[in-house]
């Protein structure tokens, strides 16, 4: 592409910023600081075998899980980068049991929230991982920042994105104007508008759901794996069955071509396995801001009240007619069956 033709993240923030509701450019200091955390954990990615980063930490997380270095170093780069923007009063991160309060920063006014590198069961593996962020604005009644302040509902986000560091590295977001994706040019360290105004198509041909797990799934679930497997012309029926484990990258591929991600309560994790915070309210703006849905398979994610930092919710989300399908057999189980056997 000539280059009077590329178009950076950071040219088309700043042509963006009169049209955001804070045209005070805070908003746009604060990607300045997403985007260099991004390019050097993305630097650190692509090193990973390499050098002596990949394997356990040694410490585990909030919810019990082994940390594996990576996981910690881009936790820190990330926290590191946004405390510096000066926009941001605190950081909430998967992997920090408390909120980071910033220093100095205390009557600010936007809150982030970050899951520093999901997936990361895939770094060993050299399978897609990434970055997920979510950005709110802090209730101006308060001076100063505290806790209640994160307890925010999705719908409340005024901005939210991911990296995905896979076979190349993107930036995907939102701030409510639809949605963009950035293609990072490694050549001149810039990410390029790539994949302008998404749209998610209202039918997909795949389902994305940890199928492992079958047994533990509620019938309803069953049955829509069952009708996604089944033979039928008219509705382009079995579709394709893709599952990476890495929420980012099997996000990222539906929502280009079209298709739905579940991660169910099963009898196990009776909330699914996903974070509200972290990782369903930033997907389920994107995926709505793209014309996709999303849902607990009771409501709409965006319209949950956290009750804590590190709850998790059951996840449908995709393509709008597939989750509404998906939904539908969720709440209906049993009868498509009855239904079938008269
Ligand atoms: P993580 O944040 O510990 O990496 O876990 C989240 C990941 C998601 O990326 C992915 O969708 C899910 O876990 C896969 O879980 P499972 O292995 O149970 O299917
Ligand atoms: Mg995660």
């Amino acid at each position: 592409m000539p280059y009077s033709q590329i178009i950076t993240l950071e040219q088309f923030i700043v042509d963006q910023q009169s049209l955001y509701k804070d045209a005070g450019g805070s908003l746009s200091r604060i990607f300045r600081s997403l985007e260099l955390a991004a390019k050097v954990v993305n630097r650190d990615v692509r090193k990973a075998g390499l050098v002596d980063i990949l394997g356990n930490h040694g410490a585990t997380n909030t919810h019990g899980e082994e940390q594996k270095k990576l996981d910690v170093i881009a936790n820190d780069v990330f926290i590191a980068a946004l405390s510096k923007s000066g926009e941001v009063s605190i950081v909430i991160s998967e992997e920090n049991d408390e909120p980071v309060f910033v220093e100095g920063c205390e009557e600010e006014k936007y809150i982030v929230a970050i899951d520093p590198l999901d997936g990361s069961s895939n770094i060993d593996v050299n399978a897609s991982i990434g970055t997920i962020f979510s950005i709110y604005r802090r209730n101006a009644a308060n001076k100063v920042a505290s806790l209640a302040d994160c307890m925010q509902k999705g719908k409340h986000q005024v901005a939210a994105g991911y990296i995905i560091y896979g076979s190349s590295t993107m930036l995907v977001y939102t701030t409510g104007l639809g949605v963009n994706g950035f293609t990072l040019d490694d050549s001149i360290q810039e990410f390029c508008l790539s994949h302008p105004k998404i749209q998610i198509p209202s039918q997909g041909k795949v389902f994305s759901i940890n199928e492992g797990n079958y047994a533990d799934f509620p019938e309803g679930v069953q049955e829509y794996v069952q009708y996604c497997k089944a033979k039928d012309k008219e509705t382009n029926r079995p579709y394709g069955a893709r599952y990476i484990g890495s929420l980012i990258a099997d996000f990222h591929r539906n929502l280009l071509k079209g298709g739905i991600f579940i991660y169910p309560p099963t009898e196990k994790t009776p909330n699914g396995k996903l974070r509200l915070m972290y990782e369903c309210n930033p997907m389920s703006f994107i995926v709505e801001q793209a014309g996709g849905k999303s849902s607990t398979g009771k409501m709409r994610v965006l319209d949950v009240l956290p009750e804590d930092l590190h709850q998790r919710v059951p996840l449908f989300i995709g393509s709008a007619e597939m989750v509404d399908m998906a939904v539908s057999m969720l709440n209906n189980a049993g009868e498509l069956v009855a239904a079938d056997a008269r």
